[in-house]
């Protein structure tokens, strides 16, 4: 069947650039960081523009994970769904996910321009203040079109961008509803350590439906914190916390998979028919140093093969090795891109 994969987030165009610390100082931004931009936030965009080497890509965290399954899987198997403006920007997104053969259904926007967002690259850090624009103007009843909502009624699988949860919980419900009543497989990334912080209300009435929550360590220190953890809990700890929460549709399990950069990707899986708890540790593929380009997307790209690998039916240790194998392909990589010709796994 076509299209078992449907992807939502927020589409936005990625201005990257190399910054130095004194430009992440002026704009009070950390070295490695995600943060919705405000007020005075706003000129940087401008700033950056006017950088030199400066460059447009395709970005987008749930659009970079669509992209990279597309990459991976037979033609027509991904659908993304977001808002975006009519306008240069959106132009230069479908023109990148038209290489990949990804299909969009974006919801566009008259009076709204297409989002961005300020990617500054650090050595392997990298920086990122997003002005979400028409992507903040997305809506349920875009997913409700019958054409739209045939998509998602044929998949059987569902990936949401945690960002998603700052622009439209009752989206994000929509969908993860229809998976939890049909069965079918849903996972969300946590995206930023502010979602678990300051949306966090949003977060925890998402989670019960979730089959696989995919996060990196930092997002799993947030969510520990600002979830009245024990400071001390270690990262498998926190794994198995999520785990064991509540479960709307209990015909699945649900894994909780903690990727650390270059340490082991922790996996948690709790079956509540059983009362199983299983934890395990996958190591990652150590690339050279030399070889790293840029590290913006390779949380996506991981992402991005490990939802593949869950449509083509492999299990959880495979999924996760082509996760690590597709952020190891996407950091040796300008931006969240992958090579062409394509490689495989
Ligand atoms: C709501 N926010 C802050 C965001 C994002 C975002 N994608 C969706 N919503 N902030 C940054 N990104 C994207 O993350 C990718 C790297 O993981 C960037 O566009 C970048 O491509």
């Amino acid at each position: 069947m076509s299209f078992p994969l449907i992807c939502l987030g927020n589409p936005l165009l990625d201005l990257q650039v190399d910054a130095t610390k004194s430009f992440l100082e002026k704009y009070d931004l950390k070295d490695d960081d995600a943060i919705l931009a405000s007020e005075k936030h706003m000129p940087i965009y401008k700033e950056v523009l006017n950088m030199d080497g400066v460059k447009l890509v395709a970005g987008g965290a749930a659009q970079n994970t669509a992209r990279g399954a597309q990459y991976l899987l037979p033609a027509d198997s991904v659908v993304y769904f977001g808002s975006v403006g009519k306008d240069e920007y959106s132009a230069k997104l479908n023109e990148a996910n038209a290489k990949y053969g990804l299909r969009t259904e974006y919801q566009f926007q008259e009076n709204h321009a297409t989002g961005k967002c300020a990617v500054l690259i650090n050595g392997h850090n990298r920086s990122m203040a997003t002005d979400l624009a028409a992507a903040n103007h997305f809506t349920p009843e875009h997913l409700q079109i019958p054409a739209n909502w045939k998509l998602v009624e044929n998949g059987t699988h569902y990936y949401i961008g945690g960002y998603h949860l700052t622009v439209s919980p009752p989206a994000i419900k929509l969908l993860a509803e229809h998976a939890s009543a049909n069965n079918k497989t849903i996972a969300m990334n946590l995206s930023a350590p502010f979602i678990p912080e300051f949306f966090k209300g949003a977060l925890d009435e998402i989670v019960p439906y979730i089959d696989y929550i995919i996060a990196n360590e930092s997002e799993a220190a947030a969510y520990a914190s600002s979830h009245g953890l024990p400071e001390s809990s270690t990262v498998a700890e926190i794994a198995q916390h999520i785990a064991k929460l509540e479960k709307v549709n209990a015909k699945r399990p649900r894994t909780v998979v903690f990727t650390q950069g270059l340490d082991p990707t922790i996996t948690a899986t709790y079956d509540a028919t059983a009362d199983k708890l299983d934890v395990k540790e996958y190591q990652v593929y150590p690339l050279e140093s030399s070889k790293i380009v840029d590290t913006n997307g390779a949380g996506d790209a991981f992402a991005a093969g490990f939802m593949a690998a869950l449509v083509e039916g492999k299990n959880l240790a495979q999924a996760v090795d082509v996760g690590q194998w597709m952020a190891a392909l996407s950091i040796q990589e300008v931006g969240p891109t992958f090579p062409f010709p394509k490689k495989s796994y």
